[in-house]
């Protein structure tokens, strides 16, 4: 049985990985308003991948014996005028849920509870991933400025990222 205090904590950051999909869903709709179908596409997926892993959260989470709260999910952004823009913010957003896995990682380590502990290794493995791969992004589109060719290119490669499902998640 898990702790009232894991309980609670999870159901925060499962809250939170909803409003992060919400948050890539909007400007996945921001994009595509604006003609940018490799963005939106990209923006898409990263929507997605976010409700896997609040999936995968809820599913540990039941098994657990814990009791899921789906609580309202806030409001989000909207309003980019720029890919430099959404993806700067997209980097300023995973750098903070990072340090909400790591504080739910110190939560489950204080309380004991390594289970959890375990599940997280997998959260704190896919936020380097994150980070990272949003780093790449924002380098690529420094270096093409406001050049309109090189950023009809770069939406092209946007458009080539896959979905696959996070932690083996089922569509
Ligand atoms: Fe769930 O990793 Fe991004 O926010």
């Amino acid at each position: 049985m898990i702790s009232k205090t894991i309980e609670k904590a999870l159901n925060e950051q499962i809250n939170a990985e909803f409003w992060s999909a919400y948050l890539y869903l909007s400007m996945s709709c921001r994009f595509a308003s604006m003609g940018y179908k490799g963005i939106s596409n990209w923006f898409k997926i990263q929507h997605r991948e976010e409700m896997d892993h609040a999936y995968m959260m809820i599913d540990y989470l039941i098994r657990r014996g814990g009791k899921v709260s789906l609580d309202p999910i806030a409001e989000v952004p909207a309003g980019w005028e720029t890919p430099q823009e959404a993806y700067a913010e997209t980097l300023q957003h995973e750098q903070k849920v990072t340090s909400m896995i790591n504080a739910l990682y110190a939560a489950a380590e204080a309380e004991h509870d390594y289970a959890t502990r375990q599940m997280l290794n997998w959260y704190v493995a896919e936020q380097v991933e994150e980070e990272d791969s949003v780093q790449d992004i924002l380098d690529s589109l420094m270096r093409i400025g406001s050049d309109a060719t090189g950023l009809y290119q770069f939406d092209l490669e946007q458009a080539k990222r896959t979905y696959t499902p996070a932690g083996g998640q089922n569509d």
